[in-house]
């Protein structure tokens, strides 16, 4: 056999593995059916995502207040209209609405958009769950599950049966970054809390936290922070890690997830899609990995010129695992460039992509996309080795690929 053909076939095995290998999506902010109108979908919800938002403002010509007095149905049209019909859909999150479309058997080229949302007036949401995960090939769903949600707590608090197509996270940035707001939220709840950070408030955080990973039986606890944030500093977010959330962790296996990089409300006009990134002081993260080997630290972050030393930290630190190419990262280029940069140094001990879906429907374009960038590299890698004799089996790649889709994420949280 040629060379080329050598290499045809192993880019084909490739591809075929990667397509069908199943996926566990390890941070997404999707939820289960039985939490009712917090689980999105549907050609409004899929317009209206913030990320299509921010991009329609840059064409939009009218006050942010007149855009937010609309309703969902009319802010669609705007968005469509504008980002579909008066210009081409070529940025990811675009074309990520046609490729959803499009995967559902819908017809993108009438841009008929009253004609999709007909089609999707008629879906259910329990069978359209499963019909969306089994377009994007996802074995399970990780929520972002958060007991200071006023619409998600009363679910938590009647009691929420489980549905297995969905794991659960306990997410505490309004305990970390908020606690003046939070404190008294505690204390109504039955928590004996001060604003100051008494040994007693502490002990208080820790059962709050016991309490809400055991009732929602939480695979990791997760807090986003901003690009300035540093460990140890005399703050009350770090006496709280340090006296809760770190100890909580350790007692209960539970890793602690941080997505460093945001800032909040850059733009406060645009809402939820007025966040934006910056770069951050790893330091911080080196101390917590270096001080606390007793803890696992599970990490994304937002600016692409920290992702390098993402993974050189990763390269000295077992207790740290990197995932996902979070949110400004979810384009092509960068999921190509990490996930490239990630094999080459931290080899198969990552999990290169999450989806951070908000809308159920992303779930198959936000994979199928990735899936493509993710089996371009892999052929490569496969093809560097086999140039040098080392011919990977079958057996081997999907072993690999497993472990890119949530098995290394699980051996992690295991170990
Ligand atoms: O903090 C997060 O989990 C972020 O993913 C969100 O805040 C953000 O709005 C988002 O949807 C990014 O993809
Ligand atoms: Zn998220």
């Amino acid at each position: 056999m040629s060379s080329a053909t050598k290499d045809k076939k192993l880019a084909a095995q490739v591809e075929k593995i990667v397509a069908v290998t199943p996926i566990h999506d390890v941070h997404t902010h999707l939820y289960a059916p039985a939490f009712g109108e917090l689980l999105l979908y549907g050609i409004d919800e899929l317009l209206t995502y913030h990320y299509l938002i921010a991009e329609g403002f840059r064409y939009f010509d009218l006050p942010y207040k007149k855009f937010w007095a609309l309703t969902k149905t009319q802010q669609a049209d705007l968005i469509w209209d504008e980002l579909f019909i008066q210009h081409s859909p070529v940025s990811e999150s675009c074309r990520g609405v046609l490729t959803t479309l499009n995967a559902l058997g819908l017809d993108v080229k009438k841009r008929d958009l009253k004609g999709v949302r007909k089609w999707f007036a008629t879906q259910k949401p329990d069978a359209y769950t499963t019909r969306c995960m089994e377009l994007a090939g996802v074995k399970s769903i990780c929520m972002t599950n958060s007991p200071f949600d006023d619409l998600e707590r009363p679910v938590w608090e009647k009691g929420f049966s489980g549905d297995s197509r969905f794991v659960t996270a306990l997410r505490i940035d309004p305990l970390l970054l908020d606690w003046s707001n939070t404190a008294p939220k505690l204390a109504q709840w039955g928590y004996n809390v001060t604003s100051e950070i008494s040994a007693k408030t502490v002990e208080e955080v820790r059962r709050f936290l016991r309490e809400w990973s055991k009732r929602m039986g939480a695979r990791y606890v997760m807090v986003s922070l901003p690009p300035d944030f540093k460990y140890p500093a005399q703050t009350v977010c770090n006496q709280l890690i340090e006296g809760a959330v770190l100890p909580h962790c350790r007692e209960t296996g539970l890793p602690f997830a941080l997505m460093p990089g945001v800032t909040r409300a850059v733009n406060p006009q645009l809402k939820l899609a007025g966040d934006g990134v910056g770069l951050t002081d790893l330091k911080f993260l080196t101390n917590l990995c270096a001080q606390y080997p007793d803890n696992k630290f599970l990490v994304t972050i937002l600016a692409r010129e920290n992702q390098h030393e993402l993974c050189v930290l990763a390269r000295k630190f077992r207790n740290l695992h990197v995932f996902g190419c979070w949110w400004f990262n979810n384009i092509p280029l960068l999921i190509e460039e990490n996930t490239r940069m990630r094999l080459e140094l931290l080899g198969l001990s990552v999990t290169p992509q999450h989806s951070d879906a908000r809308v159920l429907d992303q779930l198959i374009y936000k994979w199928r996309h990735s899936r493509e960038v993710i089996t371009n590299v892999l052929v490569d890698k496969y093809a560097d080795l086999a140039r040098t004799g080392w011919e990977p089996t079958k057996v081997e790649i999907e072993r690999d690929v497993a472990l890119l889709f949530g098995g290394a994420f699980e051996k992690f949280l295991k170990g």
